[in-house]
């Protein structure tokens, strides 16, 4: 029995949604005259597209009406700066949210489509490298369907993140080219073109007055091409824009240099300008302090502070005076942060404001998201890098510091120096750098971390004296997900029983969940539950085996890790545990333990060498394992190639077990921890980041938490801690330890496996790898005990589905409203 879910709840911002009828009309309409072919010859590819362009009509329309209603009714807006947006794919999102995926279903299927096919044809849009960019693009969908006024800015990437491939074993990089066919969720705007200034040098000149004014004579002109990304919201509420921003090489500029016979050299500049956007940056958490990246960040910052400002004028005329009421700028960590000494830069140089006045308006407008503490994370740029790049704001930032070291540090500490060389903005030492993170909160009315301890932490330990400058200033926003993309598109059958048990509308009001609580002790709820779990396996054991040609067994645990391949993270720890149970069974062939399947999925950055033995470590572990006899299947272990947003759809909701393992501490939030909770996964975590937060929503004994704590790492640090007694005392961890180092995993290659011994023996084990060791193994035999008793297990698995609902991104964005934006919703009318 067929049931139309697509009974289109009246939409604000679309005036009408399509049925099967209409939709299979128009997708023949766009097939025959946007694709130029026939029902008898089109490719998957031109149904996709013609699909695509249907669907578009409606957004587009959603569109029009949310832009008009924006600019009729003068609203605050926030402009959510971030150098990364890991969207994903777009389709069967863009069909949950207007409400019409069972209709284009139906209609496709009338066609004699498949729309699984279809969703198949579309690459992600990976202009990310993990949580951050994640996050990015889990708040802009909330943020479209809370009908909040925002725009989200970046940059148009022609390549995104690498795809990943191994081989033997270790992962090779190869270019991501996403859109070399297109993208049809894009439109281009060539009339919102932006032109900004890199290099160069700054006059000081003064007026008849005698005035001083600087002027900034740029080395170079590039032009920003936007490209929109309608960002559709649930239910067909608000369609937003995402804008990304494409270099190219200014026409204007280009003709001097062709004028005066540099034809070769005009070639080349236009080479570099378009190099801006060429590529994402590969790094989680570190940066490379390349260049290049330092004109990314600056050209997406300019392009879009001069969108920001040619809107308000359009509105606003000359008059300043309104601008920090209408303009909120959320900072997604430092990468931004050149937008401070940017508009500072506009307002003085160029709006000829007073330096307070224009002060004050930056103070207003800027907030700041801090996302690590990691130190080689914070980012700093040497003066003389930036003196060469920006040499205006090279002036503008050391004039903010000079006023801050005076105005404030000196007020509050008078005559402390070691307070101003610990709090300037500016590093000194051998080679000066400018503190990015420093800049953003003197810079920023608001600074907030992403979960309650690590916000925590942002005071504590990496800003204290900020605090006692701006006690208020400090504040928390712990993260969310979407649930429509990280339940409702990617788990129906949960999706469908959650609707049958408590209604419809956790999708946009996740508490509703808790509703589901009750549930978790009936039997047939048990039953349903389980066995949703038990198809979503199969689904993912058919697709690991078309991946890595691995079977595995769908009533095994499925036990799994993904996030970015990082030390902190501990995919070794993970490691160590597997390395654990294959040598239990090995010396004791009837050992008891539930089947277990070890899921990965990792990227390590190109350059990170460690990262990448751990991926080869893991894969030829996992080789080993895999074929050894002796196992008997209670083992096995599969590395996912190429992880992405379109991967973790097919994981997330056919995990059992959830590995949340970094040192207590480093990992900021998480958000794969809350997805993977919210499908029914129990978490093996430790207390780190919103997985302490999760534990307090689900209780202990729907959680299996291990490891250090925060203050127990610290004092362990502070006293000194000595790997090297763990692997002399504790029998199981020297011989994993030396068996990585024989050839037992890699036949006639001896120490080969041999980087990760060394990096926690030698090394020091910076990330308590082997203090966090027993812990975590036991953790893992309670989840075995727990996992014997089905009823039990399938309670454990409801109640954290059930208990997920603070973790909607839609809350993280209304905390956002209330502690930092001060928006307003708005309903979008219809023409
Ligand atoms: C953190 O590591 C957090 C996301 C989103 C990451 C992760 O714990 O969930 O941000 N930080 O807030 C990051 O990418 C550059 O820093």
């Amino acid at each position: 029995m067929k049931k139309s879910t697509s009974k289109a709840k009246a939409s604000v911002a679309i005036a009408a949604l399509p049925n099967t009828e209409e939709l299979k009309n128009s997708i023949i309409k766009h097939l025959h005259g946007s694709l130029g072919t026939d029902v008898n010859k089109a490719s998957p590819q031109a149904w996709w597209r013609a699909t695509c362009a249907a669907v578009n009509e409606y957004v587009y329309d959603g569109l029009r009406n949310t832009q008009r209603t924006h600019y009729q009714q003068n609203t605050r807006a926030v402009h959510y700066f971030s150098l990364e947006y890991l969207m994903g794919r777009l389709f069967s999102n863009n069909l949950h949210n207007l409400g019409v995926y069972d209709a284009a279903k139906d209609a496709l299927a009338q066609l004699g489509l498949n729309i699984a096919d279809l969703e198949d044809q579309e690459e992600d849009m990976a202009l990310g490298n993990g949580g951050l960019g994640r996050l990015a693009a889990c708040f802009i969908d909330s943020m479209a369907t809370l009908n909040y006024p925002a725009i989200g800015y970046g940059i148009h990437y022609e390549h995104g993140l690498f795809k990943q491939e191994f081989s033997d074993g270790r992962q090779i990089e190869r270019p991501d080219s996403w859109r070399e066919y297109g993208n049809p969720w894009e439109i281009c705007r060539p009339e919102s073109i932006q032109e900004i200034s890199v290099y160069g040098y700054v006059e000081t000149t003064y007026d008849l007055q005698g005035k001083m004014k600087k002027v900034w004579h740029p080395g170079r002109i590039i032009k920003g091409v936007p490209w929109d990304i309608p960002v559709v919201g649930y239910q067909g509420s608000s369609v937003n824009v995402l804008r990304l921003w494409e270099s190219r090489a200014s026409d204007f500029f280009n003709w001097d240099v062709f004028n005066s016979g540099g034809y070769i050299d005009a070639a080349r500049q236009n080479i570099e300008a378009e190099t801006i956007s060429k590529v994402l940056y590969p790094n989680d958490e570190t940066d490379a302090g390349k260049e290049l990246r330092l004109i990314q960040q600056y050209f997406f910052c300019s392009c879009s502070l001069k969108d920001i400002i040619r809107r308000y004028k359009r509105a606003n005329g000359d008059d300043w005076s309104k601008f920090a009421d209408q303009v909120a700028i959320q900072l997604n960590d430092t990468h931004p942060a050149v937008a401070i000494p940017e508009l500072m830069r506009i307002l003085v140089d160029r709006a000829e404001m007073s330096w307070d006045d224009a002060w004050n308006i930056c103070q207003h407008v800027f907030a700041y998201t801090n996302h690590t503490l990691l130190p080689e994370a914070l980012e700093k740029w040497s003066v003389r890098l930036f003196e060469k790049v920006l040499p205006r704001h090279l002036e503008i930032i050391y004039e903010i510091n000079r006023r801050f070291l005076v105005e404030q540090v000196d007020v509050l500490w008078p005559g402390d120096n070691e307070k101003k060389r610990k709090l300037s903005i500016i590093e000194e030492g051998h080679e000066p750098m400018v503190r990015m993170g420093h800049l953003s909160v003197v810079g920023s009315f608001r600074v907030n971390g992403v979960a309650e301890i690590h916000s925590e932490l942002v005071k504590s330990d990496l800003f204290p004296e900020m605090v006692a400058l701006w006690p208020d200033k400090f504040t928390n926003v712990t993260n969310g997900v979407t649930p429509r993309r990280w339940l409702k598109a990617c788990n129906p059958r949960l999706a469908k029983l959650l609707d049958e048990t408590i209604g419809d509308e956790w999708p946009r009001d996740l508490k509703q969940l808790s509703k589901f609580a009750a549930f978790a002790d009936d039997p047939a709820i048990q039953d349903a539950f389980m066995a949703i779990k038990q198809q979503n396996k199969a689904d993912l054991a058919t697709v690991v085996k078309k991946l890595t040609n691995i079977s595995i067994d769908p009533h095994a645990i499925f036990d799994i890790q993904i996030k970015r391949l990082h030390e902190y993270k501990r995919q070794h720890l993970n490691l160590l545990h597997i390395l654990a149970l294959y040598r239990r069974i090995l010396q004791n062939p009837d050992y008891d333990m539930v089947p277990r399947v070890f899921l990965f999925g990792a990227k390590a950055a190109p350059g990170y060498k460690l990262a990448k033995e751990i991926i080869y470590a893991i894969n030829k572990v996992a080789e080993k394992i895999n074929n050894d006899k002796r196992v008997k299947n209670r083992l096995k272990v599969v590395f996912m190639p190429n992880y992405r947003v379109t991967l973790a759809e097919k994981m997330i909701p056919a995990a059992d077990v959830s590995e949340q393992i970094s040192t207590a501490g480093k990992e900021a939030s998480g958000t794969g921890n809350m997805k993977l909770a919210l499908n029914g996964a129990v978490t093996v975590g430790t207390l780190d980041g919103a997985n302490i937060e999760i534990a307090e929503e689900v209780g202990p004994d729907n959680i299996s938490i291990f490891g250090l704590t925060v203050d127990e790492v610290k004092a362990l640090q502070a006293k000194g801690y000595h790997s090297w007694d763990y692997y002399y005392q504790d029998a199981e961890i020297k011989a994993i330890l030396d068996w990585l180092e024989t050839d037992y995993f890699t036949p006639g290659k001896p120490g080969e496996l041999s980087a990760i011994k060394r990096s926690l023996l030698e090394g020091g084990d910076p990330y308590l790898v082997l203090a966090d060791f027993q812990s975590y193994v036991k953790a893992h035999e309670k989840v075995d005990t727990w996992y014997r008793d089905q009823a039990g297990w399938a309670k454990k698995a409801i109640l954290n589905t059930a208990l997920m609902g603070k973790f909607t991104s839609d809350r993280s964005i209304e905390d956002y409203v209330e502690r930092v934006w001060k928006l307003d919703a708005c309903k979008i009318s219809q023409q």
